[in-house]
């Protein structure tokens, strides 16, 4: 990010400047401190929040990541409508939509020259159709900006691995970046090498992140070809924004946005920034609608209700970064109606939320004015003009803005932002309420940046006061919001623990659940929760919680249950804490550790005989820890002596995602079930487990 150094030493050359031709009496802004945004990361962080949407042809066979060997034949979508994912998109309140016009299966949504695995051999449109096409000519009628997700990682490509697979992926690149109109964004996902297809070869291959892709020379290709673009990149030389760490929606509660220009990213440093970064690398959240990327009809009851999705707008946008949410393609071309209601429904709450700015109503009051000015006083911060701001003088670092309501009102959240164009300088801040005389403290927090909204429960007072306990520099403050958002409840989460017992938990404080076991949908009518239940063998258990206060309800959480697991054992295993795998707690996990080297086998005596048709496995949720599986194996025995190999595979995207994986099979009987570890994401001879369990006929 050498161009940001230059950027910024070229800015204070020419800010001084400025500041000599207008002689000493004039009273001058800040200068700038630290790294600052590009022109162009600024108009990509103005647009805070876009979308995703994965296709291809993981949506015809029910993959996370295909292998490269999928038949083309599949990309059917009859229904297909780029102009219905933008419409939502645009209606969801969304800036632009990143399409996979590559993923790691090597298929192309656009009929590339140089491959023939891709939309021109496909049934759809025999063969004229270009996905990529119709997605810019809907994001055009809708005003939304486009942009391009290309996998590095080829798993079709017979000479990925190889100097010659460069030059297809620029030239791909070129086309992309070329016959499409302006592109806001690429993204480059991190996901490299390893089994594949490639031509034919059905092998490993792997590659240096670091040096393979040669990403120098393809930014300098990128930039010309699309000199306002963004990059996005996960893997290879630092990009112009950066992954935070994990897809469940959420970037670290400080939050930087700065990296080192060189030199390694561990996980802290992608998800909270480094104060001390040389660089200006902002935060873009990225996760998608449903629990995985690309459809699966299973997920059509997993779609993120309006509390989580709200949950994850305050941990994005909220915490300084922007948000990239996904929504998966369907086979028949379309946006399912429950992702476009949730997407909708999460627009509307957002309105509801910060649709008055009680604060734009309020006088604001400051302990310190930069020269004493207008140009710099306290109304700045609430003028609603992004490019006025509230100063201070060059030795204040520590301030306070005070902003009188003129009566009792209602409030429950709290926005500020920085004027990121002079670089990001506030370390922490809290916020108080005057109530009854007194000053009450509501939030405390870090970092600001572009944005940060702080959540507190709803007080009532006539003045809020913002402070600023410590900033790198005078901070330099662009906009405040005081506003009173309705309340949302989370659904429920609902588990049973080996012996049977149903407990219901909530993080919101003081909901009621109601609850019912015969698939209908709960009400306030419903069997009341009191403490957990016994509820053995096969289960569907639906539940809401319910604020008698507000007399409002959140929408239902919903699990089924398979199975008793009361008889389950884990053969020739001693340590106590295995059977936490079966507790229904997704937090508690075990790590098998073997003397020997994989393959690691967990061996369970299902004490009864069953028809299984499918097996499921949850990883250790602590990030990306060690144990966690990549390559598995499953068998069965009626005896523990003759194991029958049932199915084999890849848990894809484990390590970024570490959602339950579901595997189904043909029915087959079995006492015993052995699940085969025979790889991990670190490579180690561990094999980790939060939760184990099957699926039975
Ligand atoms: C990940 C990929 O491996 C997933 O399949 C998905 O595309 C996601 C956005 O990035 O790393």
């Amino acid at each position: 990010m050498i161009s940001n150094n230059l950027r910024y030493i070229a800015y204070s050359i020419s800010l001084s400047a400025v500041l000599i031709c207008f002689g000493c009496n004039q009273v001058n802004g800040p200068a700038p401190y630290g790294p600052v945004p590009s022109e162009n990361q600024m108009r990509w962080q103005e647009m805070e929040y876009y979308s995703f949407v994965h296709f291809s042809l993981n949506t015809y066979t029910d993959q996370s990541w295909g292998y490269g060997n999928e038949d083309v034949r599949l990309f059917n979508p009859e229904k297909a409508d780029c102009r219905q994912w933008a419409r939502i998109c645009k209606e969801a309140g969304m800036k632009g939509i990143i399409i996979t016009a590559k993923h790691h299966c090597g298929f192309c949504l656009w009929p590339s020259k140089y491959t023939e695995y891709s939309v021109k051999n496909a049934p759809w449109k025999n063969g004229k159709g270009d996905m990529v096409r119709e997605m810019a000519d809907a994001c055009k009628e809708y005003g939304l900006k486009l942009g391009i997700y290309l996998s590095p990682w080829d798993r079709n490509h017979a000479d990925y691995g190889k100097p010659e697979y460069i030059t297809y992926f620029r030239n791909q690149l070129t086309e992309l970046l070329t016959n499409y109109g302006e592109i806001f964004e690429v993204w480059f996902d991190g996901a490299n090498g390893g089994d594949g297809y490639y031509g034919g070869a059905n092998e490993t291959r792997k590659i240096d992140r670091t040096t393979y892709y040669d990403w120098k020379n393809t930014y300098v290709l990128i930039r010309k070809l699309q000199p306002d673009i963004v990059i996005w990149n996960d893997g290879g030389d630092r990009g112009d924004l950066r992954w935070v760490g994990t897809e469940e929606g959420f970037v670290g509660e400080t939050n930087w946005s700065l990296l080192n220009a060189t030199g390694e990213v561990d996980w802290n440093m992608l998800h909270y920034g480094l104060e001390t970064g040389n660089s200006w690398v902002p935060a873009e959240v990225n996760t998608s609608i449903r629990p995985e990327w690309f459809y699966h009809p299973n997920e059509d009851s997993k779609v993120k209700t309006v509390p989580v999705l709200m949950e994850t707008y305050y941990n994005s946008i909220g915490r300084n970064g922007s948000l990239l949410l996904n929504f998966p393609i369907m086979p028949n071309g379309l946006i399912h109606p429950s992702d476009e209601k949730a997407a909708l429904e999460m627009a509307k709450a957002v309105k509801e939320s910060f649709g008055v700015n009680l604060a734009e109503k309020g006088k604001a009051e400051v302990s310190n004015v930069r020269g004493k000015i207008g140009k710099f006083n306290a109304s700045k911060a609430i003028d609603g003009n992004k490019e006025t701001y509230w100063a201070t003088d060059d030795s204040v670092t520590s301030a306070s803005l005070t902003i009188d309501l003129g009566k009792p009102t209602l409030f429950n959240r709290f926005m500020a932002q920085e004027y990121i164009r002079l670089g990001q300088r506030v370390k922490a801040f809290m916020v108080e309420a005057f109530v009854d005389g007194n000053w009450k403290e509501v939030a405390k927090a870090t970092t600001i940046g572009y944005k940060r909204i702080l959540r507190f429960p709803s007080i009532k007072a006539t003045k809020v006061r913002f402070t600023i306990t410590d900033s790198k520099s005078c901070p330099v403050i662009s906009n405040i919001g005081v506003y009173n958002a309705p309340v949302f409840l989370n659904a429920p989460s609902i588990a049973r623990n080996q012996s049977g017992e149903v407990t219901l938990t909530t993080n919101d404080i003081g909901p009621i659940f109601y609850y019912t076991l015969d698939g209908s949908e709960p009400t306030t009518k419903s069997n009341i929760y009191t403490t957990s239940f016994p509820a053995d063998g096969k289960l569907e258990v639906k539940a809401i919680s319910y604020d008698p206060a507000s007399g409002k309800s959140s929408p239902v959480g919903h699990e089924k249950f398979d199975i008793s697991k009361k008889d389950w054992k884990i053969v020739g295993i001693k340590e106590e804490k295995s059977c936490t795998i079966f507790d229904g707690n997704t937090f508690t996990v075990w790590h098998q550790r073997s003397e020997k080297k994989m393959p690691i086998d967990l061996v369970i005596d299902l004490g009864n005989k069953y028809n299984v048709c499918g097996f499921k496995y949850l990883p250790d949720q602590a990030k990306w820890s060690s144990g966690i599986i990549t390559n598995y194996r499953f068998y069965v025995s009626s005896d523990n002596i003759q194991w029958k190999l049932i199915d084999q595979g890849e848990f894809s995207n484990i390590k970024n995602n570490p959602l339950w994986q579901i595997k189904n099979f043909s029915p087959v009987n079995a006492c015993y079930i052995k699940l085969q570890a025979l790889k991990t994401t670190w490579g180690d001879d561990v094999a980790g487990y939060a939760e184990v369990d099957l699926m039975t006929n």
